[in-house]
């Protein structure tokens, strides 16, 4: 994958990474109980063979009332056996997304097989209990927990269960080593190259996803270079159509088995709200922010239309889909050139100074890890060193989305990167971070309470600490020569942190429309590309850059469909981590504007982030928001009050415009 160095773009985080499952998939695992008293006897986690339950070992089911006893044994029980099916899950997952071969993908869908027949028997057992009053309520929170944890349960029948393990790794490790191949890019690949004075050398015209999409963000690609390299990625999951029609239809079997409408159904009941206080909860984020995403699309049409004519960029009208430097137009930071508000107004290229330090890699990590540390949290265990992939491998097929891992569910904590030491790469490091931090501070706790306090949670905090990534912090480094120190280069500062945060919400809430509405049976197999690009308009404003049909499967190219990762998570921890960012701010004694705020070696921030870590999903959501910022709903009023200046000065700039699509 290419990154080129970007003058002068300010704090951003690039194109995500190719794929990601980590501790996604991991995650029957949900929320709830306090930390400090689990009731129910946690042992040290079995990982062995000797591990004294054996998973999915058939234990006969009590007869005769239930009691609190056996209540409390069963629990207990259960976390042994999850130890023991998720860390081996965990392991076949690990070599397999970093060792893609067929006999890895055999040893995955073993491993998932096996790991759903376990949560789902255990989910029938808990039944029993559902209605026993008296239960401790440490108990009687994992036992909830365990109802509703699964994304995925499996069908009764063994070999559906078996069919449905193949097909989720299956389309997992196709969308992995997807590599489309295409003419006209290897003619822009050459050309591009014959510029440089460089040969290139001669390869089969085939593009890995990383590639194509830094065709997207390349300033020499034409707008049809650039819908080309978005075509050619659509093509890797024309296959996987059958496969996901077919994936849904079980994954809704085994929710219905298990006493769900249908696999949606099961996804919304993870907030602890009913699924329809969640949508209408959802909804309400989205009016909150949605104004602010309009004033940036208004204004993003304007600069676009600019840049490529208004034959090609319309009055009024949506915008294609391949003109934001991103494969899924899902973060915009990539033509923060074509949007910059003030040209060269301040140095902010982060990119230049991260090679100036001749930072690699794991130098990266090692500056993620300083700003977790500065907060007085632990340093990473030498494991997490060891073990981690940091780096692309040359000689095997991976898959390159990152993600973090806890593979023991007590302290084997990884990530698997395929970093570049770019900005975009140095935020993500941040996010993946977040990860494996909230891993090791629940990891005393019985494994239902190892999650995030709900998954917007889990995916909220590093993108929190990375909101203190500020240039004021990177200008202490030496990475920036200064921080801006006017109000043009505080508006392109905005500018760069909207084009990821307040561009991505819209994107962040379709995708899971889009697969509720699948789920349910009310977008049937014959509407899914009309039905997802229905969405792409009506909330994203975007439309697709060339002909779309039945024939296509567009929602298989975005990694969290074929890999079955829920997507409502991101658009809350996008709202979250605007509160969570405001409330330790606060705790750190600052008192200015908020985007200028960064809580680096805040101990009193640190403390209140780790008592909220520590608390895993021990307790229903609202306690841990209420925890570390005293509010206990969630609220896009800090999202809000950051962009305050810059949603100003949109609408200065959109003044006489006809917005909206
Ligand atoms: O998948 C991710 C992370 C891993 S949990 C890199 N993200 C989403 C995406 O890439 O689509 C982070 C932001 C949204
Ligand atoms: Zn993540």
């Amino acid at each position: 994958m290419t990154h080129r160095a970007d003058p002068a773009r300010p704090l951003r985080r690039l194109a995500p990474r190719p794929t990601g499952r980590g501790w996604a998939l991991a995650a029957l695992v949900a929320i709830a109980c306090s930390p400090s008293a689990p009731l129910t006897p946690s042992p040290p986690a079995p990982t062995g063979s000797d591990a004294p339950l054996a998973a999915g070992d058939g234990q006969t089911t009590p007869t005769g009332p239930a009691t609190v006893e056996e209540a409390v044994r069963f629990a207990a029980d259960v976390d042994q056996g999850l130890r023991k099916v998720l860390t081996e899950q965990m392991r076949a997952d690990w070599i397999n997304q970093t060792y893609i071969t067929g006999d890895t993908d055999l040893l995955a869908a073993d491993a998932k097989d096996a790991q759903m027949a376990f949560i789902t028997q255990k989910i029938k057992d808990s039944v029993r209990y559902k209605d026993l009053q008296g239960l401790p309520p440490d108990v009687a929170r994992q036992l909830t927990l365990l109802r509703r944890g699964t994304e995925l349960p499996a069908p009764n029948d063994a070999k559906e269960r078996r069919e449905l393990a193949d097909l989720g790794v299956d389309m997992n490790s196709r969308y992995g080593k997807g590599k489309p191949c295409s003419e006209t890019l290897k003619r822009f690949k050459k050309a591009k190259a014959a510029d440089k004075g460089a040969k290139s050398a001669p390869e089969p015209p085939c593009f890995t996803v990383g590639e194509l999409s830094a065709i997207l963000e390349d300033k020499s690609a034409t707008f049809e270079e650039r819908a080309e390299a978005w075509r050619a990625w659509r093509t890797i999951s024309v296959p996987m159509r059958k496969q996901y029609e077919r994936f849904v239809e079980l994954g809704n079997k085994g929710a219905k088995d298990i006493g769900y409408k249908d696999l949606g159904e099961l996804w919304r009941s993870r907030y602890d709200l009913t699924p329809a206080e969640l949508e209408a909860d959802v909804e309400r984020l989205w009016q909150q922010v949605k104004p602010l995403y309009d004033d940036l699309h208004c204004y993003a049409r304007t600069r676009l239309q600019k840049k490529w004519g208004k034959d090609k960029i319309a009055d009024g009208a949506p915008l294609p889909a391949h003109v934001f430097g991103n494969m899924w137009s899902q973060a915009w930071g990539g033509i923060y050139a074509d949007l910059e508000p003030y040209p060269g107004q301040a140095s902010l290229d982060v990119t230049k100074g991260l090679e100036k330090k001749r930072l690699d890699a794991k130098g990266m990590v090692k500056l993620g890890e300083a700003f977790f540390t500065s907060l007085g949290l632990m340093p990473l265990p030498a494991t997490f060193w060891e073990r981690s992939m940091f780096v692309e491998p040359k000689d095997r097929e991976v898959v390159c989305h990152a993600s973090a891992w806890d593979l023991t569910y007590a302290g084997d904590v990884r990530i698997k990167m395929c970093t570049k030491v770019n900005e975009e790469d140095l935020i993500t490091v941040h996010h993946e971070l977040g990860h494996d931090y909230y891993f090791l501070y629940y990891n005393k706790l019985p494994i239902l309470f190892q999650d995030g306090a709900n998954d917007g949670f889990h995916e909220g905090i590093g993108d929190t600490l990375a909101l203190s990534v500020t240039p004021g912090y990177l200008a202490d480094l030496g990475i920036l020569k200064a921080a801006p120190s006017n109000d043009k280069a505080e508006m392109n500062v905005l500018m760069g942190r909207a084009l990821d945060k307040v561009a991505f919400l819209p994107f962040g809430l379709m995708i899971d429309k889009w697969r509720w509405d699948v789920f349910s049976g009310k977008t049937p197999p014959t509407q899914y590309n009309k039905a997802w690009w229905d969405l792409v308009l009506k909330y994203q404003g975007i439309v697709p850059p060339a002909p779309r049909s039945e024939a296509d499967f567009d929602p298989g190219a975005k990694y969290h469909v074929p890999a079955n990762v829920p997507y409502l998570r991101y658009f809350l921890a996008h709202v979250y981590q605007f509160q969570f960012h405001r409330a330790l701010c606060k705790a750190s004694g600052y008192t200015g504007p908020l985007h200028k705020c960064s809580i680096y070696k805040s101990d009193v921030a640190g403390k209140k982030l780790a008592a909220m870590l520590s608390m895993g999903a021990s307790q229903p959501w609202p306690e841990a928001m209420k925890a570390l910022s005293g509010e206990s709903k969630a609220d896009a009023g800090a999202l809000i009050e950051y962009f305050a200046p810059l949603q100003a000065w949109l609408k200065e700039q959109n003044k006489g415009q006809k917005c909206g699509w």
